[in-house]
């Protein structure tokens, strides 16, 4: 197989030329292709088969102990004009990033095949999907790709109709973290990456297209590209309202698309539709609201603290079918992550005898790929070419102190600041240290393609045309007491909250007007059926003093994207440190 397109068929040869592959296959996205791939990762050790019985057509693939995240320091925005991509970004000028990457691509294929993946990010159907063609020497990432986009024969005769795609080209070279690069070129619509196999630095489709170059396009084109979760939430009554939600890597977006409603609210008839996990492409409609998309086909989900307490629909869906990177396994070799259950793993993620002294055996940024049609809570709703209406955006993170449970915004460019000055704990879905406070911009820090600054003018902009804009809330699931422990029950509780955030969104319940926003009023939040009472007042509390403290913080945050900051936030810091200074 080729391509009738000129144009591919032209950057495939070229790519070829310099990286020398033995062979070239185009993939088609088979079910008989991927058991080759797959026969033949087995055969190289790239996957091993996980226990057949328990987990039919699952395989382990342990990848380098130096590359398991995100390399945020290695990640670059080539633009012509470095202000361009801002100070929220790593920038390289393109003709530098060119040259330092053709010499890394040089020859770096030889006597390997290099694979040639079309795909396309969204419903086949939707105007709303953008198109893809990755070239790549790794045969797991051909096999992620299958899981996680639309990808094949399909893919490619949208993209011979329409002509334009974007071309990313990546290599796992020799591993080498110091030659590891994520190179972004956004007004050339195309992504190279070399020296790395893992997840987000490998697979194109995912943060490198769907979120740093479309975010880019996004702008010019009047749409927004997040980071963020979709899920329908269908209440007793049958209505269903779809929320998309923003948190950082490794903070609870694939756990909230896809919880489980706690007892009493189950059998009052509360239901969650699966509409995606990790990105979220947002449309102004017609009608004035705003619609989603999920780009993606599948998860690829952290495995850490996944378990049937925590999670059971991500269980339900790991049990056939699915490629775990970096877990542990057991001595009948299924796969075992840390809180999975009370077993003992046999060997750890690097393949050695477990020994606790080593540390946890899975790495803390494992992760599973599975593909979303095996969600137990998926919903067809996924496939609308025509995306899902959102009623409400909810922002979040990981903060331990200040940030109440949940809080909504007064208005758009209120929810914008909001967005904007986000701060997170570090996770390990990143390299580097983990628990610190960051800020992280509407959880997109590592994944704006343009300047924070005009990012937020655009999100103004996008808003001021809605008529029917949706309302924006604040959540925090994280806060911890004296002791150091998660004050909320978090995980499937978290209902409660969308619950009155629904509620709000209906105009069926009271707030409490606070000087940063509103809260829910102390009987807000149900907590009926839960075994033991939450301290809401510590979680619904507003410290003043605090809170002006935060807001120095914030303004520091801003600064740094001056002078591009929109007045408007401007505007409600000034507001908010007004009203609290009184
Ligand atoms: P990425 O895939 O990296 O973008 O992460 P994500 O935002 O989808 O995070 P995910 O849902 O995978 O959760 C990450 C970790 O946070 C897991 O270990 C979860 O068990 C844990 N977690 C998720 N939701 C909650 C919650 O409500 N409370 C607590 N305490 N932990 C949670
Ligand atoms: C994240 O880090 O936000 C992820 C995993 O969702 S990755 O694909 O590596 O970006
Ligand atoms: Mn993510």
């Amino acid at each position: 197989m080729s391509t009738k397109l000129t144009e591919l068929a032209d950057w495939v040869d070229s790519v070829a030329s310099r990286t020398r592959p033995a062979e070239i296959h185009w993939c088609t996205g088979s079910a008989e292709e991927n058991a080759s791939l797959v026969n033949g990762m087995l055969d190289s050790g790239d996957l091993l088969e996980l226990n057949q019985a328990t987990h039919p057509e699952c395989y382990l693939h342990r990848s380098d102990p130096d590359d398991v995240a995100r390399v945020e320091h290695l990640t670059f925005v080539c633009t012509r004009d470095r202000d361009a991509a801002g100070p929220n970004n790593n920038w390289m000028a393109p003709d530098e990033a060119h040259a330092l990457m053709d010499e890394l691509f040089e020859g770096c294929m030889e006597g390997r095949t290099m694979y040639v993946i079309p795909y396309c990010m969204g419903p086949i159907e939707s105007p709303f999907s953008r198109l893809g063609v990755e070239i790549t020497d790794s045969a797991y990432v051909v096999a992620n790709m299958r899981l996680m986009t639309r990808m094949g024969s399909e893919a490619l005769a949208r993209i011979e109709r329409e002509g334009r795609f974007v071309r990313g080209l990546h290599s796992t070279g020799e591993l080498d973290p110091d030659q590891r690069y994520i190179m972004h070129f956004p007004e050339e619509l195309s992504i190279q990456s070399y020296g790395s196999g893992y997840g987000g630095n490998a697979l194109l489709g995912k943060k490198c297209h769907a979120l740093r170059i479309a975010s880019y396009q996004a702008r010019t084109e009047g749409w927004l590209a997040e980071h963020m979760m979709i899920v329908g939430i269908e209440n007793p009554q049958g209505e269903t309202r779809y929320v998309a939600a923003a948190f950082p890597s490794a903070c609870g977006k694939t756990n909230l698309a896809m919880l489980i409603p706690p007892e009493p609210y189950r059998s009052a008839g509360w239901k969650v539709h699966t509409i995606g996990d990790d990105i979220c492409w947002l449309h102004p409609g017609k009608d004035g609201r705003l619609y989603a998309i999920n780009p993606e086909a599948g998860f690829f989900g952290v495995a850490p603290g996944t378990s049937n307490k925590t999670n059971p629909n991500a269980l339900a869906m790991l049990d056939r079918e699915a490629i775990f990177t970096n877990v542990a396994v057991t001595d009948d070799n299924q796969p075992w992550w840390e809180d999975l259950d009370d077993r003992v793993p046999a060997l750890d993620w690097k393949g050695r005898p477990y020994d606790p002294e080593n540390g946890p055996a899975a790495h803390p940024n494992s992760r599973f790929t599975v593909s979303i049609d095996r969600c137990p809570s998926y919903t067809g709703e996924s496939e609308n070419p025509a995306g899902v209406p959102i009623d409400a955006i909810i922002f979040g993170g990981r903060r331990a102190a200040l940030a109440p449970l949940v809080m909504e915004a007064e208005d758009w460019a209120h929810g914008t600041f909001l967005g904007a000055a986000m701060a997170s704990e570090t996770t390990a879905a990143a390299t580097g240290k983990v628990g610190v406070v960051r800020r992280d911009p509407m959880a997109m820090k590592p994944f704006c393609g343009y300047h924070f600054g005009d990012y937020w003018g655009h999100w103004l902009d996008v808003g001021s045309k809605l008529e029917h804009p949706p309302k924006i809330f604040q959540v925090n699931w994280f806060r911890r007491d004296g002791d150091g422990k998660f004050i909320w029950p978090g995980f499937g509780e978290n209902l409660r909250v969308l619950e009155w955030i629904m509620k709000r969104c209906a105009g069926e319940v009271e707030a409490r007007e606070t000087p940063v926003g509103n809260l829910p009023e102390r009987n807000g939040i149900s907590t009926a059926g839960l075994s033991s009472e939450p301290d809401l007042d510590t979680l619904l509390s507003v410290d003043g003093r605090e809170w002006l403290g935060e807001l120095d913080e914030i303004e520091k945050h801003l600064e740094a994207f001056q002078p591009r900051v929109p007045d408007a936030l401007l505007d409600w810091l000034r507001k908010l440190r007004d009203r609290l200074s009184k």
